[in-house]
């Protein structure tokens, strides 16, 4: 790694020896490798807003919006764009600095580009950094976007390659993979990241970060989600049978998250609600340093404002000033051979 170039040649098993640290050892290394890149009492605040709820035609096994299962979530239209921008300035009074706008579908129809472009620009005139996750994207779709004012867009890769035909069968890797160069090229920066505890592997956890740490360039925000076990989906609902994964593999993953993309903001995301403190106290030390805020994900609950804010002064932490990394490594990573 170069003093701002980090490496993007890991390989699985280094990944996978990652993971098998020690594991007060690898959050120490992770911790090491956070406060070299940022200030660790600072985090990032995000607020997410449904824009287009239930009724998708994809059928990711943990997702509560597919059409092809049976969760009770009503479908809704496309909201208006002043809907969403009176949502944004809610948002922002609360003290968020970013706004995501997630979308139920597989992929964006041209046809809602406009209002869409309406949206986008009225979210970032709040002086908000505007996020968006609707789907598959084409070149000019993506172009579009950023004409627009959109400076992220969310796309995940769930899970390693090897498990992906366990979570979706009716889009493939590789497609995300495509939009997320088209998002690139586009010149946006990119959310990238998973979700674990849907009943993979180590090696599968180790196998999406490893991909995620040798995309051309590292992603600029990394969520990593644990699955909120919905009813009626078939994740959730095997996780239900079978029991949810351990909350200290869980920072394991937030930790080697840390090392292998270490300038990424890496985000405490879904699931965060059934966290203890103490839980997401350990993710904090593990290098997280992003969280969604506002009481509701998409359509899963968060902490309210209260609880954060009271977790906040706990810890002695605050909001991120400005997004992203501090200018300079410290050299005691260098001298520690970390990274
Ligand atoms: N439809 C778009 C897509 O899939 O890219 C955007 C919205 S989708 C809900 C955004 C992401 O939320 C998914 O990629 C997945 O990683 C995450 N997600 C959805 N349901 C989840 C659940 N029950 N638990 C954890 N993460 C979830
Ligand atoms: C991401 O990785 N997590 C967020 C955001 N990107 C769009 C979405 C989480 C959704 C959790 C399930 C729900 O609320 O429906
Ligand atoms: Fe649709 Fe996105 Fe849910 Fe998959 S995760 S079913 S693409 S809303």
């Amino acid at each position: 790694m170069t003093d701002d170039q980090p490496r993007h040649d890991w390989t699985l098993p280094q990944v996978e020896a990652l993971f098998d640290l020690p594991f007060m050892e690898l959050v120490f290394q992770a911790a090491t490798v956070h406060r070299a890149w940022f200030d660790p009492s600072e985090v990032q605040l995000s607020q997410l807003l449904s824009v287009k709820t239930g009724g998708c035609a994809e059928n990711c096994g943990y997702c509560s919006q597919s059409a092809h299962f049976k969760t009770g979530l009503k479908a809704e239209k496309l909201l208006d764009a002043d809907v969403v921008i009176a949502k944004a300035r809610e948002a922002r009074d609360g003290g968020a600095q970013r706004f995501c706008m997630g979308a139920a579908w597989r992929e964006l129809k041209d046809r809602d580009l406009p209002k869409l472009a309406a949206m986008i620009g009225g979210v970032k005139a709040l002086g908000l950094e505007t996020c968006a996750t609707l789907g598959m994207l084409t070149p000019e779709q993506a172009k579009s976007l950023k004409d627009a004012g959109l400076d992220y867009y969310n796309h995940n890769l769930d899970t390693g390659p090897e498990y992906y035909g366990d979570v979706v069968t009716t889009r493939t890797y590789q497609e995300r993979l495509d939009t997320l160069a088209y998002v690139r090229d586009a010149g946006m920066s990119t959310c990238c990241g998973g979700i674990v505890g849907m009943g993979e592997t180590r090696r599968d956890r180790a196998s999406l970060l490893h991909q995620l740490a040798t995309l051309p360039s590292h992603p600029d925000s990394l969520p990593v989600n644990a699955l909120v076990p919905v009813a009626g989906t078939p994740l959730g609902d095997k996780v239900k049978r079978e029991g949810e994964i351990d909350g200290l593999e869980f920072v394991r993953t937030v930790a080697v998250a840390r090392i292998v993309c270490p300038k990424s903001m890496v985000r405490l995301s879904a699931g965060r609600d059934d966290m203890s403190r103490e839980l997401q106290a350990l993710c904090f030390m593990a290098g997280a340093n992003s969280i969604f805020v506002g009481g509701k994900l998409l359509t899963t609950p968060l902490p309210g404002q209260d609880e954060d804010s009271a977790l906040f002064q706990d810890l002695d932490l605050r909001p991120m000033r400005a997004a992203g990394p501090v200018d300079q490594k410290l050299r005691s990573v260098e001298l520690m051979g970390i990274a």
